[in-house]
């Protein structure tokens, strides 16, 4: 964002425009307000920049309405997502709102999982896709918002796959038990890692998401940054604040000040004080538990009758989900029951508003209340409790505010309440109301102090400057990637080299991983493959494995490549096909070790021990992150000191921890091809540990190749086996054009160029060139 040609994208459920029937015009635009609005809006307003969302043309609108509409969104730099009428329902209403947010809020009664309102969700996200696609520009930064579109940066990233992408959750993220009760928790935590920059409200939810990443689809993190199919993602918090000058303002004007001493007037009379809760009519907003407080509050403290309001502000929201109607319904016969049951002839308790209020309404009543009565069950961030501050700026207020919302993290000179504990909130409201004025200033200065500084406005140029941030790591961490011009090199390389020779990992490396070992066998175009490159006579081949000999050879065996197991115990040569041993070894140590390690298996679920002749490995892929650290620690503790005096080694894996004989390792395995001189072209890929042996016994001239990311002694890397793949499909097709008499090293001298230009299925790294 950094170039002012270069345009932000806003992407959410809606634009940030209410559009309703007008009978003049047959449309009216009232601008919504709200955090993400406040936050986005002086972004929205730079030349250039645009915000997408889901726009329904009003009805009844003839070609000339229709015309003056699309102008009018464009006046306001708006592009309509148009959605069927039936996918818009069941996205937003059967998935977003019926399945995410009460799941996402902690509400598994209210959540309903339904495959036909999956699949909108999906048709909808992939229909917010082609609207991006029709708007973007190479140098554009898409930024996507909440729970409606968390496909969305995935799809975007297959399209678009060097784009700035952002996406920013506005709910809370739960915890792993809860999430992946969802049947489509993959899907999800897939689409949101196709952004570079994952943003939420709270650190907590930063946690969360992680935790998920790491046990719904094996992407582990370090400090918040991950790798998805090889490309660096970032997870962060960036608590949302508010605009706070547009509120301390307007709680300024006259006409708020006439609003708050007529409001005063009318409701503070005889010391009446005033206790104000706004929000949607929302489950999670903790509305009828409040109520209830209230009732027992009044109960508790008599005196206080006649004394308190409860200004309660509700506004419509979801009408169409049935669990907002039954809750329209609980509200309404609770504050029935609390008034009916502690009204006075001049005193009602509970001021009940079921509708929207015009903004300057709204600051009078935040200004005007003694007490703001904040107490969701479960709230992403809540601005409202922010608002109220900004509006109090210079004066009182007391704040009563739930641990559960994400405000409270920053907010902690609140009263801060468990909204679950009736008792809790009942005394807070006391402490509320009869709270000093000096403790009053004294708390909600230093929040008001942080709240000016941490604006909504700052917030937005702090995402999008970590979304930066993330795009220079990104392009620091390429520039090892084995590109085009590396790419070309390697294969010119290959061509000029009279002799060649290349040692590939197994695991990792020419198949990718899966949760079980034994189902990756070599599916046909990977033998296809070995077999075109080790037919040919100036390359050899050698797959350099930890799996045993029986599975190499099983899956192998017949192609014409050497073959390495173990991790250099055994070698078995194309021609001769058997196996031998490298050195002589003994086996007499693993009845010692054999009995540890199934101690262990039995005590960390998930986890495997697997025998081979000459090593045990326990094989944790499959536990969590936590337990395994802590049992990797007391694997080695429990075997470490008699190992050693056995001339037996520990080695570190892809999850995975071997008890093996010392000095045999892949490096030293490798020196076979290494010593020997007439290879002109040497390739060794590994994604492991157990490959770094490789790639510092190889010699300097070696193209030493990475499969993955993290730290390593190769010189290059690919993102993943698809890319090691279709490196080896290039040399395969450079094998297939050399002469018949290839052996002579005739072709030592033809271009590369040559041969670049007639692949064409090089794939993606080559490609590239
Ligand atoms: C979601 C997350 C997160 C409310 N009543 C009226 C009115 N409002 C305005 C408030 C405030 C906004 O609506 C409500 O924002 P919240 O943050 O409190 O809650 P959600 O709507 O649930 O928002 C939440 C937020 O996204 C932003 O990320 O904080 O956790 O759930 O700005 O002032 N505005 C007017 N009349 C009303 O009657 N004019």
């Amino acid at each position: 964002m950094d170039n002012p040609s270069n345009r932000l994208i806003i992407v959410s459920n809606r634009l940030p425009y209410r559009i309703e029937p007008d009978e003049r015009e047959g449309f009216a635009f009232t601008r919504t307000v709200g955090g993400l609005v406040a936050g986005l809006e002086p972004l929205h307003e730079q030349a250039g920049n645009v915000w997408l969302g889901w726009a329904d043309e009003p009805a009844g609108l003839d070609e000339a309405g229709r015309a003056r509409f699309e102008r009018a969104l464009a006046e306001r730099s708006c592009a309509p997502v148009r959605l069927d009428e039936r996918d818009a329902e069941l996205y937003y209403e059967g998935f977003s709102n019926s399945a995410l947010w009460p799941l996402f809020h902690g509400f598994p009664q209210h959540t309903r999982f339904d495959e036909e309102a999956w699949e909108a969700y999906v048709r909808v996200n992939e229909r917010f896709r082609d609207a991006v696609l029709e708007l973007a520009r190479p140098g554009d930064t898409v930024w996507v918002h909440d729970y409606h579109l968390m496909l969305l940066p995935s799809l975007l990233r297959e399209a678009l796959p060097n784009a700035s992408i952002g996406f920013f959750l506005h709910i809370p993220f739960p915890d792993y038990e809860t999430f992946r009760m969802l049947p489509w928790r993959r899907e999800l935590v897939r689409g949101v890692l196709g952004a570079d920059l994952v943003g939420f409200h709270a650190y907590d939810y930063v946690r969360h998401f992680l935790s998920s990443c790491r046990r719904i689809v094996g992407v582990e993190n370090e400090s918040g940054t991950l790798f998805a199919d090889g490309r660096l993602v970032r997870a962060d918090a960036f608590p949302l604040g508010i605009d706070y000058e547009r509120y301390r303002t307007a709680a300024r004007k006259p006409e708020v000040r006439r609003l708050v001493s007529a409001f005063a007037e009318e409701k503070g009379h005889e010391g009446c004080k005033v206790m104000l809760s706004v929000e949607r009519l929302d489950y999670s907003k903790g509305i009828p538990e409040r109520l209830l407080a209230f009732d027992a509050f009044l109960d508790r403290y008599p005196a206080w009758r006649g004394r308190v309001v409860l200004v309660l502000v509700t506004v419509p929201s979801r009408e169409n989900v049935a669990s907002y109607a039954a809750l329209k319904k609980q509200v309404d016969e609770l504050v029935g029951l609390v008034n009916g049951k502690h009204s006075t002839m001049d005193w009602t308790p509970v001021d009940y508003y079921y509708r929207s209020l015009p903004f300057d309404r709204l600051v009078s009543l935040y200004a005007a209340s003694d007490v703001m009565l904040v107490t969701p069950l479960r709230d992403g961030m809540n601005l409202v409790c922010k608002e109220y501050l900004a509006c109090h700026d210079g004066g009182g207020g007391a704040l009563v505010l739930s641990e559960m919302a994400g405000a409270s993290y920053e907010l902690h000179e609140a009263l801060t309440v468990n909204p679950f504990d009736l008792e809790g909130v009942v005394n807070a409201m006391r402490r509320a109301l009869e709270m000093p004025p000096e403790e009053q200033r004294r708390r909600n200065a230093p929040m008001q102090e942080r709240l000016a500084r941490y604006t909504s406005q700052k917030w937005a140029r702090e995402f999008l400057d970590a979304a930066d941030e993330v795009k220079r790591r990104q392009a620091g961490l390429s520039a090892h990637l084995l590109g085009p011009t590396s790419a070309r090199n390697l294969l010119a390389a290959f061509e000029a080299a009279r002799r060649r020779v290349l040692l590939l990992d197994y695991d990792g490396t020419l198949m990718p991983f899966s949760d079980d070992p034994a189902c990756v066998a070599p599916d046909e175009r990977l033998r296809e493959l070995l077999r075109r490159l080790g037919s040919n006579p100036r390359t050899d081949v050698a797959v350099v494995s930890g799996r045993d000999r029986a599975t190499l050879e099983a899956w192998l065996g017949d192609l014409p490549v050497d073959l390495v197991a173990e991790h250099g115990v055994w070698f078995r040569g194309r021609r001769k096909r058997t196996w031998t041993l490298e050195e002589p070894l003994s086996a007499e140590w693993k009845d010692a070790v054999r009995p540890v390690l199934a101690d262990f298996v039995d005590r960390t679920p998930g986890s495997m021990l697997e025998e081979k002749d000459y090593s045990l490995a326990w094989h944790y892929r499959m536990c969590s992150k936590e337990l395994a650290e802590r049992r990797v620690v007391e694997v080695k503790n429990a075997l470490g000191d008699g190992l050693e005096d056995r001339g037996i080694a520990l080695m570190d894996g892809n999850k995975v921890v071997e008890a093996k004989p010392r000095g045999v390792d892949k490096g030293h395995a490798a020196h076979r091809w290494f010593r020997d001189p007439s290879y002109g072209f040497v390739l060794a890929a590994g994604d492991d540990r157990t490959d770094e042996d490789v790639f510092e016994a190889a010699p300097a001239s070696a193209w030493t190749v990475k499969i993955g990311d993290g730290p390593t002694r190769a010189r290059f890397a690919l993102k993943n086996a698809g890319e090691m793949r279709e490196l080896l499909e290039a040399l395969a097709v450079a094998c297939a054009e050399e002469p018949a008499a290839a052996a002579l090293p005739a072709a030592a001298g033809r271009s590369a160029s040559r041969a670049a230009a007639a692949t064409p299925s090089r794939g993606r790294a080559l490609a590239r060139a």
